[in-house]
């Protein structure tokens, strides 16, 4: 038995608080000495059940991942783990990781992952918490975290040499067992559980053509068994299907800026019927049509008004939710169906009350992340099952499906503007300043219509009553219109702006404008009010969806 020993760093990094998604830092942050075991003691520190208890462990697949896993597997044998679930080669997407914790009865999981952010030495790292409901940790159990972090001197430790992680099976380190399994398969089979595969097999095999793209991030794996194997499209349809470390230098951010390549496949040459991409940890979707892309507000009221056609949601939905900036085009879809659409700060972690409640089935944010109470992340290969579900069963394009939606339910313009790596504090300062601007506003002219709202959202969880402030200042119009401000927690270079905006046309109107079009005077009138461009020195956002 390895014994455990204790290694003192001297000053305590303060700079390790967790952001909207676990601690993300440059990969050289994470590289300083002791800088990855001091965040990994305070997790163990903080997190329940760590004695005796289970563990899931495994990443992206980014650099870094390997030695980070090492590191976790022997100062979780010093930190008394009884056993610990990793995978071949440590690759294990977000979503597969929330499904291990759930089945095995975990305690949860550490995921490595800085998840649509770049890779590599100059790209980022992170390492996300989930709990034992197989979700991102709550706020609370964050705080603690980061509250351990701040009187951290030392940290506990075994001296092993790495485990092999290139095929299953049994390893031990002392007493703790290490078990490596087939990150895929668990994942593949609670899909199967899901969806009518065979229906989705038969649609695509009559000339409706699919392409998607991993970005060489974790999802290829995944994509490869469930799109070629099992539905059978044609070998290739997943491109950039190798896990690689830097993500072969891209941003695995799927997103029409990011993955323009697919985007350029779909939108330009429209060469296939339907096309998907997920980010680096696997929990985002994008979804393309021919010459049609797939709003992600619009994409959660689409699965919310068609969840019928899934055989794991025939039987209807309890509820939905969407977080506070995502478009309130599911709230329409929720009010016709009659079940309750709550509205909660961004980031999956204020679902997992929801979920675990049952008062919630589907739920979704803006930033292409849908999910349902299958797993307690958002799950970016299940969104792209569930469409092609919903096209099989309709038997009808993307473009199609997206028009009758809009007819019966009107259509939400809607557009994210983003400004990234602002100094810091230029991007605090444009917030206060517009913060203090909010009462004057209300009832004065804005966008064609008068502001009847405008506050800093704070939510009140239904189920445990605790309260987040500080959620994003938002605008809200007499029509329904909307202006959201929100400042990034997932960025590592300076401050990123969010500027969120949202406009409703009822089904009589144009419902074909383009959306930066339709939402021009809000655009124009919040970038003067927030004085922006000067402010920021942007004339424009770095990317607009
Ligand atoms: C962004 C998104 C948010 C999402 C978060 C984590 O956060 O806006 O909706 O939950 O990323 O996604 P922020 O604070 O940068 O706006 V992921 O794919 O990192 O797990
Ligand atoms: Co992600």
């Amino acid at each position: 038995m390895p014994t455990a020993y204790k290694v003192q760093f001297g000053e305590p990094f303060r700079d390790q608080k967790p952001g909207t998604s676990g601690l993300r830092k440059s990969s050289k942050q994470f590289e300083q000495p002791h800088y990855l075991e001091s965040f990994v003691e305070a997790i163990f520190r903080t997190l329940p059940g760590v004695q005796g208890g289970t563990l899931v462990l495994g990443g992206d697949g980014r650099y870094g991942n390997r030695r980070a896993i090492d590191v976790i597997l022997r100062m979780g044998a010093a930190h008394g783990l009884r056993h610990v679930i990793t995978t071949i080669d440590g690759i294990l997407s977000t979503p597969a990781a929330s499904n291990l914790i759930r089945k095995n009865n975990a305690i949860g999981a550490i995921i490595l992952s800085a998840s649509h952010n770049s890779g590599g030495p100059d790209g980022d790292f992170g390492v996300k918490i989930n709990g034992s409901n197989g979700g991102p940790a709550p706020e609370s159990l964050t705080n603690a975290i980061y509250s351990c972090t701040q009187n951290l001197e030392e940290y506990l430790i075994v001296d092993h040499l790495p485990i092999s992680l290139k095929e299953v099976g049994k390893h031990s380190i002392g007493a703790m067992t290490i078990e490596v399994v087939d990150g895929v398969e668990d994942y593949i089979s609670l899909m199967q559980k899901l969806f009518d595969l065979d229906k989705i097999s038969s649609f695509i095999k009559e000339d409706f053509t699919i392409v998607f793209d991993a970005l060489n991030a974790v999802t290829g794996p995944y994509a490869k068994r469930l799109l070629e194997d099992l539905l059978q499209a044609p070998s290739g349809t997943v491109r950039n299907s190798i896990p690689l470390e830097d993500f072969g230098g891209c941003h695995p951010d799927p997103n029409l800026t990011y993955a323009k390549d697919l985007a350029d496949l779909l939108l330009k040459e429209q060469r296939y019927s339907f096309g998907a991409a997920c980010d680096g940890d696997g929990d985002r979707n994008m979804i393309l049509g021919r010459a049609c892309f797939v709003n992600p507000s619009d994409s959660l009221a689409v699965l919310t008004a068609n969840a019928s056609c899934a055989p794991a949601y025939s039987s209807g939905l309890k509820g939905v939710a969407r977080s506070m900036p995502t478009s309130a085009a599911v709230d329409v879809v929720a009010k016709q169906l009659d079940i309750p659409c709550f509205e909660t700060p961004t980031g999956w972690k204020f679902f997992g009350n929801l979920l675990d409640s049952d008062r919630i089935t589907l739920c979704g944010e803006e930033s292409f992340g849908t999910g349902s109470n299958h797993v307690r992340e958002k799950d970016g290969l299940w969104a792209v099952l569930f469409w092609l579900q919903i096209l099989s069963v309709k038997q009808c394009s993307v473009v199609d499906l997206m028009s009758q939606h809009w007819r019966r339910f009107g259509r939400h313009y809607y557009s994210r503007h983003d400004y990234e790596s602002i100094p810091t504090h230029i991007a605090h300062g444009l917030y206060e300043k517009f913060e203090l601007m909010l009462p004057e506003l209300i009832g004065t002219s804005f966008g064609g219509s008068s502001v009847q709202h405008a506050d800093n959202f704070s939510y009140v969880d239904p189920v445990d009553s605790s309260v987040t402030n500080g959620q994003g200042l938002r605008v809200i119009l007499q029509d329904g219109s909307r202006v959201v401000l929100r400042l990034s927690g997932t960025g590592t270079q300076g401050a990123t702006i969010r500027v969120y905006l949202e406009q409703y046309a009822p089904p009589e109107a144009n419902l074909n404008q383009n959306p930066q079009l339709a939402l021009k005077d809000l655009i124009a009138d919040f970038n003067s009010l927030s004085e922006i461009t000067s402010l920021t020195g942007m004339v424009k956002p770095t990317v607009i969806t």
